[in-house]
């Protein structure tokens, strides 16, 4: 093809509203999933094995938390500090998902579904203010752990209340835990009770005790001496 016969830049349309709204999804990423892109042989993080049971890991205290007095509290840097009993959680809006499970033991579980209220939702609800960076994030046995602000909005995380279809069991954190996807498990708070937002960093429990302040997987972020 002679170069005269070559598109130029200046021909082309420039500012369609097409054009743009490509550009823009093309800049946020829209319709990536994070998991459609990525191939069925490298679902499976570095390091991990498949299991089928599901395994329970916790400090060895199962609290028992009956819906009636279950209270989730909501504190800190945000616009709208709510305390949030069963009925008002319940009526957040609800969402279906299903999402793979790693625990830093090395375990992996595919396909899990959950059923519950979408941290993006809550957010909508509670509102961080801008100097809002970290969560921690309190459980009924005393248990602890951290997250950026941003991975705690991961599109995927959710405060669930029901598993395949029926409620959540007390050994696995029910009547309501925490399932951030992404991360290791261990950030995953079971028996959820207190939510704060902060500005700067607090590490949790298995986080002050060796264990990676981030815990990305896919990163093999299992240690904290490898942050
Ligand atoms: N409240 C609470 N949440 C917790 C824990 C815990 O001890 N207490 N353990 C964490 C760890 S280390 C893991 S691997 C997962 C285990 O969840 P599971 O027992 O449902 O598999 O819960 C996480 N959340
Ligand atoms: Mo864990």
């Amino acid at each position: 093809m002679a170069d005269d016969d070559a598109p130029r830049d200046e021909n082309l349309p420039r500012d369609s509203k097409l054009t743009t709204t490509k550009q823009r999804w093309a800049r946020e990423g829209k319709f990536l999933t994070g998991k459609a892109t990525r191939p069925e042989e490298d679902r499976l993080p570095p390091g991990q094995h498949l299991v089928r049971d599901w395994p329970v890991l916790d400090l060895g205290i199962q609290p028992h938390i009956p819906t009636r007095v279950w209270k989730l509290d909501i504190f800190g840097l945000v616009e709208n500090p709510v305390a949030l009993d069963w009925d008002a959680f319940l009526a957040l809006p609800q969402t279906r998902e299903i999402t793979d499970i790693h625990c830093v033991t090395t375990w992996t579980r595919y396909d899990n579904g959950w059923e519950g209220v979408l941290v993006r939702d809550l957010l909508d609800l509670v509102m961080p203010k801008p100097e809002t960076r970290f969560v921690v994030l309190y459980s009924r046995d005393g248990y602890t752990t951290n997250l950026k602000l941003e991975d705690f909005a991961a599109e995927d995380a959710i405060l669930a209340h029901s598993w395949e279809g029926a409620p959540l069991t007390r050994e696995h954190g029910g009547p309501m835990r925490l399932v951030v996807p992404h991360l290791y498990f261990w950030k995953s708070a079971k028996w959820l009770q207190r939510i704060e937002f902060i500005a700067s960093d607090r590490r949790g429990f298995w986080e002050e005790r060796g264990y990676h302040n981030h815990a990305d997987p896919w990163k093999e972020e299992r240690y904290s001496g490898d942050e």
